[in-house]
């Protein structure tokens, strides 16, 4: 066997061990004004945050200072959500300095683990959407492109989630209470924005007409940076989070007239704009607050650009388009369309299709879902009070659409204007974000093969016939650099040993240690550390929970927002099966199972709560009854978040990627397990479909009915109840849930699911799915009991998803959309 000896990281920081100790302890007396005696963890952790920071200004100054000198196009990545998680290990792996800050601090008498758990998750998103843009700018930065990420800075993220007698409570999330180290705040570079009013149409001198926005309301917008440190020594990129202030301007006028308490009133309701985030996810809120975060930001983002823009080009447009790239993701920050046709026509004073050029050359939009409630929509009427004058706007957008595109195309076809206008013309007429964006943009792009097809054919197919070259398909990818080097350091080392320490960068690598998926040492090596790995996690849930559970079990991981059509209920469904077949069969012949979920439920989403307490239900009375014998165990983690699994991926045996067929639009959590060794039970959804194809069908277990299967089934008519009385196990468990058996004394409190399912049709065929999730799950428990095969098959699992790696997602957006430069960064 080759050994390959890790080489010191070209790119990354020089930096003794002893300079490393002497910064630390330096900031503990001059930053934190105490010392090495009597200093907490948390001053220790702010500490090493200011030296590790040391490095990193070094690499965003010099980054700076290349991008202004070589005036780069640059990428612009526009989102409402960025899930970033913990920076201190992840900016120490980047900048190749773990290692060294683990030994200087063990040197100090710190335990570098125990400084890691002082940072609070920077949770500023709900799920996949926004932990792909934080795996989108590692890459950025990492892959030496010209990014900027942009989003709000609340001061609340994504709630935290404890349970009382099982059931979901919230908490807020106050990720800064105590400031945090990463971040900048730019007063120099402050934006003020409007909102409200009322439009006035004047003449000039030559009689031409000109429309006036007499704003409501200023709001000033601060800017905090994030620097985003790339892989070994590449770029230093920043994510920038604008954070809501009432104008000083604004409010001195009200303060004047008299209006003391009125002007505390709009203070206090201009920093509510940037003070929480919306939870829900997959749903659209249609709240006024929502989209004046969605509007604020966008218009702070859009002034600093042109700002930045405006610095090296004065008042000549006709270099933005070529310097200039701004990626929607999704249709949250589609107001910036309008936005932007509103500063060039109104204020720069262009020509609309000279400025509409502009607008199209400018934004692409990529879309995260196909589900209907999640498809958004604001009403007119609302649109009209906060930004009347971008309502004219896309009034002018959407008639000439119609007339210069859709009645090109389709004369005289009322039927095909309706469905294509931007404006829905019901009883209360909505903007449709969807549309707008596809309109506006010059690339329009799903986030897995399957789901950009679906795109095209089920949600903008009109579209397609106007626009064919306008949508594509980039697969998501997640940064192998925190989803294995830093969260799975034991497995990494091995890579390491085996296949080089190339792999980070390119993941394709992997492929190399297929050759080793025979070899018993390595077999052994692996499932070693996948075992530790389980003790680790063990030790956390017994922690968090209190529950027991043994790493010689599979551990079978569910984690992801809950949502009916990612069927939690389904897995729920297959446990309560075994648990009965196990009651029936004392000696029912299983490998141990332990199931772990961790998941949110967005707050008024009734029946996502309901699955959530039915779960944690059935897992107290599985986990305490003796008849087990411990062969079954369920355990819901509690405020599932990044940093948790950061500890649970690196442990799985199992990942449950089990959405209805056509419903899940990638996954990126399949990604992450997949590359850690897990074998996926799923669906042939998402990028589940790209997975099978890399790692080989005997390598994953697939279930389930097809896209087209769904499709059919619904247009047969899917009658739920055929499967409820024609299976005699689905019945037994569906009528079990109405008992009180899981809620003593209390019955029917876990009837919700059953109702659903039965009286509610069954949306996302759960029911229909059962049997052959069940028959996946009898041939994982097979697999499992052959040690060598299954090792085999987790080793095959690591080495063949190098496809998915956000690097690779980065380099196929820069070829199908961006047309980027890479600048390689000098320094001085
Ligand atoms: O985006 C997710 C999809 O469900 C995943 O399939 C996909 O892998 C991932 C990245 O492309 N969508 C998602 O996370 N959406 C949201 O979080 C969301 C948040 C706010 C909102 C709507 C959706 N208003």
């Amino acid at each position: 066997m080759k050994k390959h000896s890790a080489p010191a990281a070209t790119g990354a920081v020089q930096i003794s061990t002893e300079q490393l100790k002497d910064q630390i302890v330096r900031h503990l007396h001059a930053t934190l004004g105490t010392d090495v005696n009597k200093a907490s963890p948390k001053a220790w952790w702010r500490a090493t945050c200011a030296a590790i920071n040391e490095q990193v200004y070094d690499g965003l100054r010099n980054t700076q200072r290349t991008h202004y000198e070589n005036n780069t196009r640059a990428l612009h990545y526009f989102s409402l959500e960025y899930l970033m998680g913990r920076l201190f290990s992840n900016n120490l792996h980047n900048l190749g300095l773990y290692d060294q800050a683990k030994q200087a601090l063990g040197e100090l008498g710190m335990n570098i683990a125990d400084l890691e758990d002082q940072e609070e998750d920077m949770a500023l998103g709900n799920g996949g959407l926004g932990r792909l843009a934080a795996c989108f700018i590692d890459s950025l930065a990492t892959l030496n492109y010209p990014a900027i990420g942009y989003g709000i800075h609340y001061e609340h993220g994504l709630f935290q989630q404890s349970f009382q007698d099982g059931k979901q409570i919230e908490r807020p999330d106050s990720w800064r209470e105590y400031g945090n180290p990463w971040e900048i705040c730019r007063p120099e570079s402050v934006q003020e924005i409007s909102v409200y009013g009322y439009v006035e149409t004047v003449y000039d001198l030559q009689g031409r007409m000109k429309k006036v926005w007499h704003p409501g309301r200023i709001i000033k917008g601060v800017p905090w940076d994030i620097p985003v440190v790339g892989y070994n020594g590449s770029s230093v990129n920043v994510l920038r989070l604008w954070e809501s202030r009432a104008s000083d301007f604004f409010n001195w006028d009200v303060f004047n007239s008299g209006g003391y308490i009125d002007a505390a009133r709009e203070n206090i309701e201009a920093e509510t704009i940037s003070k929480v985030l919306y939870p829900n996810d997959e749903t659209d809120a249609g709240k006024e607050l929502r989209l004046i975060q969605q509007y604020f930001f966008v218009s702070c983002s859009l002034k600093d650009i042109i700002r930045r823009y405006k610095r090296a080009h004065a008042d000549d447009w006709s270099e933005f388009a070529k310097q200039v790239v701004i990626q929607l993701n999704d249709t949250h920050p589609a107001v910036s369309i309008p936005e932007l046709m509103r500063i060039l026509v109104d204020r720069a004073e262009m020509q609309w299709d000279q400025a509409w050029s502009i607008c199209q050359q400018v934004f692409a939009y990529t879309n995260h879902t196909l589900l209907p409630e999640a498809l958004e929509k604001w009403p007119v009427r609302l649109f009209e009070k906060v930004l009347p004058r971008h309502l004219e706007i896309i009034y002018e957008i959407n008639r000439r659409f119609l007339l210069e595109q859709v009645d090109v195309l389709w004369p005289g076809d009322d039927e095909k204007k309706r469905k294509l206008s931007i404006i829905e013309e019901n009883h209360e007429p909505m903007v449709r974000m969807g549309h707008l964006s596809v309109v506006g943009s010059f690339r329009v792009n799903g986030v897995a093969e399957i789901h950009s097809k679906l795109v095209k054919s089920d949600l903008f197919p009109e579209m397609v016939a106007l626009w064919p070259d306008k949508f594509t398909n980039v697969t998501n990818g997640v940064t192998p650099r925190r989803w294995l080097k830093a969260c799975n350091p034991k497995l990494s080392k091995l890579l390491d040993n085996h296949i080089g320490t190339a792999w980070p960068t390119d993941l394709k690598q992997l492929s190399k240690f297929a050759a080793f998926a025979d070899d018993a040492a390595v077999q052994d090596a692996f499932m070693a550390i996948k075992q530790q790995n389980k003790a680790e996690l063990a030790t956390v849930v017994k922690k968090l929970t209190n529950i027991d559970i043994d790493p010689h079990a599979i551990f079978d991981i569910q984690i992801k927002r809950l949502h009916e059509y990612k069927r939690q209920h389904l897995n729920l469904l297959h446990i309560l099966a075994l648990y009965r077949r196990i009651l029936q069969d004392p000696n029912y012949d299983m490998a141990p199972r332990v199931f772990l979920f961790g998941a949110k439920a967005a707050p008024g989403y009734k029946l996502a709560k309901d699955i959530i307490y039915a779960i944690n239900k059935v897992a107290e009375k599985i986990n305490h009854d003796k008849r087990v014998k411990n062969r079954l165990k369920v355990v819901f983690m509690p405020n599932y978040r990044v940093t948790l699994a950061e500890k649970m991926i690196p442990a799985a045996d199992v990942s449950e990627q089990i959405s209805t067929a056509g419903k899940e639009a990638s996954g990126t959590g399949n990604m992450k397990l997949a590359l850690n060794g897990a074998i996926t039970v799923g669906t042939l959804d998402g990028a589940n479909i790209e997975i099978a194809e890399e790692v080989g069908d005997e390598n994953i277990a697939i279930f389930g009915l097809t896209v087209d299967e769904v499709k059919t089934l619904h247009v047969k008519g899917y009658n739920s109840a055929d499967y409820y009385y024609n299976n005699p196990e689905i019945k037994a468990i569906l009528d079990w849930l109405e008992t009180d058996y899981f809620t003593p004394g209390k019955p029917g409190e876990l009837a919700a699911i059953k109702r659903s399912l039965l009286e509610g049709g069954d949306p996302y065929l759960v029911l229909a799915d059962f049997e052959s999730y069940s028959k996946a799950h009898e041939k994982v428990d097979h697999w499992y009991r052959d040690k060598a095969l299954w090792a085999k098959k987790a080793i095959l699992n690591t080495a063949s998803v190098g496809k998915f790696t956000s690097d690779r997602s980065i380099e196929d957006y820069v070829s199908r959309v961006w047309h980027l430069e890479k600048c390689k960064i000098t320094k001085n």
